[in-house]
């Protein structure tokens, strides 16, 4: 398996963590997000990372990150319900509204809710939810300062035991 990455990019870290949950080897072929090889439009034809490469090409993080648990089903991260799987799939497919569009306005300096995003999330609840918000949720911490409310703040501390997360905290401290 090749996944096609790029150290600083969140969208990437879910599927490196969800990778390293189901203990599976990958081949690494990192791409220079700011001066992207005319061959990453071949695979993606949006340009953008991750793209894992299973014997066959898959872009978007959520997708990928949903095969992998059909694929890879011996160490699940949705929970085992299929009501509670289909509820941390509609987490997922509203990260933007509840996470990503307030963290990017913080990060470009313009208006947002960040912090009341962070206190809302739902976090704890289902390890896939977990690692598909917990990359923006480090990044906010490391990379752009902001302080976590106490309970995230905690949530992260204990996330932050699992060697899949802990490597992640390397990758970012290593930016
Ligand atoms: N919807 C995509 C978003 C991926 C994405 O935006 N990746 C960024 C890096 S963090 C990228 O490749 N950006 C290059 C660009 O937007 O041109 C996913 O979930 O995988």
């Amino acid at each position: 398996m090749k996944l096609y990455d790029a150290p600083r990019c969140p969208y990437c870290a879910r599927v490196r963590i969800a990778l390293a949950e189901k203990e599976l080897d990958y081949e690494t072929v990192e791409v220079d997000l700011a001066n992207r090889p005319r061959w990453i439009y071949e695979l993606n034809p949006t340009g953008r990372v991750p793209v894992l490469d299973d014997g066959f090409v898959l872009p978007e993080s959520p997708v990928i990150m949903e095969y992998l648990e059909e694929r890879y089903p011996e160490t699940p991260l949705l929970p085992e319900s299929p009501a509670e799987r289909g509820l941390a799939r509609v987490l997922v497919h509203r990260f933007d509204d509840l996470l990503g569009d307030d963290y990017y306005a913080y990060r470009r300096g313009d208006p947002n809710e960040l912090t009341a995003r962070l206190d809302a999330l739902e976090l704890g609840q289902s390890l896939y939810v977990d690692v598909a918000y917990a990359p923006w949720i480090i990044r906010a911490r490391d990379m752009l300062g902001v302080e976590l409310p106490p309970h995230v703040a905690e949530w992260l501390d204990a996330f932050a035991e699992r060697p899949s997360v802990a490597r992640e905290l390397e990758v970012v401290a290593a930016l």
